[in-house]
């Protein structure tokens, strides 16, 4: 049987424990997921907290071809963040690991348990300088060029990893 495969975007954050650890070892888990290809993961970065508290973030993004729904993708992701000692408390509470659903394809949604792209991801040069390493030149769904946004956010600090 074939299904079509869309290109999705995944940012992947932590700031509590060994972030970075945890960082490459969520890298390696979306390696395995289900009904998906793994296409490429962009470097660490390091940044300060942003509408959050708490240590430095390190922060990377993951591209992917999926057969799965965005709905089940999302599922899956929730399934990794779980499985990496997750707590869901209040609203950007520091956490151990936190998987992102960026961008599906050219898709936009809204619905409660999902909003495409990702609302806030075009403010946080977190997302789109790991972002622009594996898509300088795509175009966020109803936002515009990443490029565009990249000048935007060029006041925020955001250290690569060595
Ligand atoms: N994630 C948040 C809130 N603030 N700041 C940085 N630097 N990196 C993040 O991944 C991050 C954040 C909510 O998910
Ligand atoms: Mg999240
Ligand atoms: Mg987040």
């Amino acid at each position: 049987m074939h299904s079509a495969r869309v290109r999705a975007f995944i940012g992947v954050g932590a700031n509590l424990g060994d972030a970075p650890a945890t960082v490459r070892r969520a890298i390696d888990a979306c390696r395995q997921l289900p009904a998906s290809t793994f296409h490429a993961a962009s470097s660490l970065y390091r940044s300060a907290p942003i509408d959050g508290g708490g240590p430095h973030y390190i922060n990377a993004v993951v591209a992917i071809d999926t057969s799965l729904s965005p709905t089940d993708l999302l599922a899956q992701l929730q399934r990794v963040e779980a499985a990496h000692g997750r707590e869901r408390s209040v609203r950007n509470a520091p956490r151990t690991l936190d998987l992102d659903l960026l961008l599906y394809g050219d898709l936009t949604m809204h619905c409660e348990a999902l909003t495409l792209p990702h609302p806030r991801m075009h403010l946080r040069a977190f997302v789109l300088l790991p972002l622009a390493e594996l898509a300088p030149a795509v175009v966020l769904p109803g936002q515009g060029p990443l490029q565009q946004w990249l000048e935007r956010a060029a006041d925020q600090h955001v250290e690569l990893l060595a």
